[in-house]
């Protein structure tokens, strides 16, 4: 397909499945080609859409591709490898000039992101290991970030515990998170893994809640739970609540957003620390080593966004109730100096 007649597909493409932001294609002055006359389309595609994670990761990805004039697509993600196999070849055919793919499964993507490879697309994954020198890979430190949250549970409860733990294998960022568990867990052996236990889907929370109800009838004696996704703590801590022991037990999370905050926050809520990067910002970083690779700059290719801790007393203590809020107390939470350059507008979100 000539260039010409890709970005007519881009144009008027539409599809009930794809969510499209329309962004007057402006020339960037200063921008290096193709920036400068503008035009420039940008696919993303994700594996999952539910949850305050991704919903943020989504924005702060629009929000740096209006900042860039750049019309992005945003394929939503079902939990569907099949799906997202055929999202990539759409955007493919539809003009995209780089890909970012968000999640999914690497045994289902390899041959359709070599495909777009071969036609001089340009790829960024987030949280999936593609396992390709030509893809910058984007992360959020998980060694970091499952280090900062098991600190604080050995902080606060000493280092021998009964635990029950939230994993699902096969997505990378959770694989890498449970790496550390598995050190904390070699390294300080009074903490015992009672159960194991989590779900992925569209209803993550509801569906965790009901396994770790049926975890915390049989082992009464779980007193802390390291749930390194937001949405398996919210499952957690509605299991607590319906079973009456929130008192008793205390949850060490990753992630975070306002309803994270608010769950967190409130009188007896057991989830008592969380560590996280600024989703939105995750997003942004996403778009800029995209954009960066279609000016034919060089990108690292392991792209690193580093996370804070945050406890439930800090937030309390300084009131505060929002993201917003959050950023204020920790300007360092909504910037990233990752894959940035002078031409690069900043994104507003
Ligand atoms: C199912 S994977 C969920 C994780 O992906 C992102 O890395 C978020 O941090 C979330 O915890």
């Amino acid at each position: 397909m000539t260039s010409i007649l890709r970005v007519m597909a881009f144009t008027v493409f539409s599809s009930p499945l794809v969510l499209s932001q329309s962004v007057a294609a402006a020339g960037l002055a200063g921008a290096p080609a193709p920036f400068d006359k503008g035009g420039v389309k940008i696919a993303l595609i994700s594996y999952i859409s539910a949850g305050d994670f991704f919903q943020a990761y989504q924005a702060g990805a629009q929000a740096q591709a209006k900042a860039l004039g750049v019309d992005l697509r945003i394929f939503p993600g079902r939990q569907n490898a099949a799906e997202q196999r055929e999202q990539i070849l759409q955007a493919v055919n539809l003009g995209a000039q780089a890909i970012v793919i968000d999640h999914g499964l690497p045994e289902s993507l390899s041959d359709v992101v070599q495909q777009a490879l071969d036609k001089g697309i340009k790829v960024v994954a987030f949280d999936v290991n593609l396992n390709n020198p030509k893809i910058p890979q984007v992360e959020q430190s998980d060694h970091k970030l499952a280090e900062l949250a098991l600190d604080q549970a050995i902080k606060d409860n000493g280092n021998s515990f009964k635990a029950g733990y939230a994993y699902v294998a096969g997505f990378a960022p959770l694989d890498r998170r449970n790496e550390i568990w598995d050190k904390v867990k070699a390294a300080n052996s009074g903490i015992v893994e009672t159960a194991r236990f989590g779900t992925v889907s569209d209803t993550t929370a509801t569906s965790t809640a009901d396994q770790a109800k049926a975890v915390f009838r049989a082992n009464p004696d779980i007193s802390v739970v390291f749930a390194p996704y937001d949405e398996f703590a919210r499952g957690v801590k509605l299991a607590a609540a319906d079973l009456g022991i929130s008192a008793k037990l205390k949850i060490y999370s990753a992630d975070i957003s306002t309803a994270d905050i608010q769950e967190i926050v409130e009188d007896g809520s057991p989830w008592v620390a969380t560590s996280a990067t600024n989703p939105a910002v995750v997003g942004a970083v996403s778009i800029r080593a995209a954009a960066l690779q279609i000016a034919g700059e060089t990108v690292p290719h392991q792209i690193i966004v580093d996370p804070v801790l945050v406890t439930q007393k800090q937030l309390r203590d300084a009131n505060v109730k929002t993201i917003e809020d959050l950023a204020k107390k920790i300007p360092s939470f909504s910037t990233s100096s990752a894959v940035t350059a002078s031409w690069i507008p900043s994104a507003a979100f």
